[in-house]
């Protein structure tokens, strides 16, 4: 918030997280499809989120690598963002699922003023996330 001509980040204002979406390698890391019926080979994406004791997930999206969720999961204070925001992406399949990654995105006060962030290399996807405050 910028006051009398300063500017001062706020690490106590609650922001929304929105998974917005992601890029997928073709294969699982044993250079495999994701899925064995070629016709429905790609993922079926979704992702789970946990920031502190705050857990959501996305819908799951059907046969893509390149999925657009744009599905607000977590509103979060920006310092728990900064300290605690874990991704998990999944491939849903029947029976158990399959993990295409999970990472703590590094989040900076930069991307949260930008309101963006694509976190490469989460496993086997770059994920975009989006931050708007509340
Ligand atoms: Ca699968
Ligand atoms: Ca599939």
């Amino acid at each position: 918030m910028c006051s009398l001509g300063q500017c001062v980040f706020n690490p106590f204002a609650v922001w929304r997280v929105v998974a917005f979406s992601a890029s997928i390698l073709p294969t699982d890391p044993n250079g495999l499809p994701w899925d064995s019926t070629p016709a429905y080979a790609d993922p079926d994406p979704y992702v789970f989120m946990k920031i502190g004791s705050a857990t959501n997930s996305t819908s799951e999206l059907q046969d893509t690598l390149s999925p657009v969720w744009n599905q607000a999961l977590i509103d979060a204070m920006a310092s728990d963002i900064q300290s605690s925001l874990y991704v998990e992406i999944w491939d849903s399949d029947f029976g158990f699922d399959e993990q295409i990654g999970n990472c703590y995105p590094a989040i900076s006060q930069a991307d949260l003023l930008l309101g963006m962030k694509t976190v490469m290399g989460c496993g086997r996807a770059d994920i975009t996330l989006m931050f708007y405050m509340l």
